[in-house]
């Protein structure tokens, strides 16, 4: 009777998605108020860009890194730099905390010993969008990628091995946590336009953590 006035509603729970990929619902929630001040530090020091593809065309969304390496783009190609071109200095430390999350994540998810040296953060405005692709500027596809949603909730679609296979959708909301390993780990993803809405404290954008191991 008193159950649901006094249901606690904030514990994460998983949910298994196809090809070994784990959905931990809610896992950064307690956190993201911390994590939403530690972004606001990185981005003070490496600000938010916009990168282009190396045939020139402009990605919807708005990035920055932190840790030892971040990823780029430009005409010379996709890669993981040490330093930020920018600014020509190294990428801002990896917060403690963005690192402790996605190791606590790996871990629950099977796999204990993962030791992120690169976090990219990806901002979407409303309207925005990240087209199919694979990610395979990483060193060793053995390890997992960790991402983190944060703000507005996204769809997000994953195939199989080929652009052209079928994708299953999922709809990632404010504080939930994705670790991507095993076969998923190379397949075609991307995330569906970015619907209007106003999330508190963020406003109308999501922003995407991917905790990686890039060397
Ligand atoms: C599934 N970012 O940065 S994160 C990316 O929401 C990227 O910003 C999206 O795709 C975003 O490359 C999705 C989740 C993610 C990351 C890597 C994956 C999903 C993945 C690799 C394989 C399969
Ligand atoms: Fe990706």
């Amino acid at each position: 009777m008193t159950d649901d006035l006094f249901a606690d509603d904030t514990q994460p729970w998983q949910e298994p998605l196809t090809g070994g990929a784990v959905v931990l619902r809610r896992f950064a929630l307690a956190e993201a108020d911390g994590l939403l001040t530690d972004i606001e530090q990185v981005v003070t020091q490496a600000p938010w860009r916009q990168l282009f593809t190396p045939g020139g065309k402009p990605l919807s969304v708005r990035t920055s890194n932190c840790g030892a390496y971040g990823w780029i783009s430009d005409r010379h190609g996709y890669r993981y730099a040490p330093r930020d071109p920018l600014t020509d200095t190294p990428w801002p430390a990896m917060p403690e905390r963005f690192f402790r999350l996605a190791q606590r994540a790996a871990a629950e998810a099977g796999y204990p010993v993962f030791a992120p040296d690169a976090c990219l953060i990806n901002r979407y405005a409303v309207g925005t969008k990240m087209g199919l692709h694979q990610d395979r500027d990483e060193q060793d596809f053995s390890q997992p990628i960790v991402s983190v949603s944060l703000g507005l909730p996204a769809t997000f679609a994953f195939g199989g091995a080929q652009r052209s296979d079928p994708t299953t959708k999922v709809l990632l909301t404010h504080g939930d946590v994705v670790v991507w390993g095993g076969p998923v780990r190379r397949h075609y993803h991307r995330v569906l336009t970015l619907k209007e809405g106003t999330h508190f404290p963020l406003g109308d954008c999501r922003i995407n953590l991917t905790l990686r191991r890039a060397r």
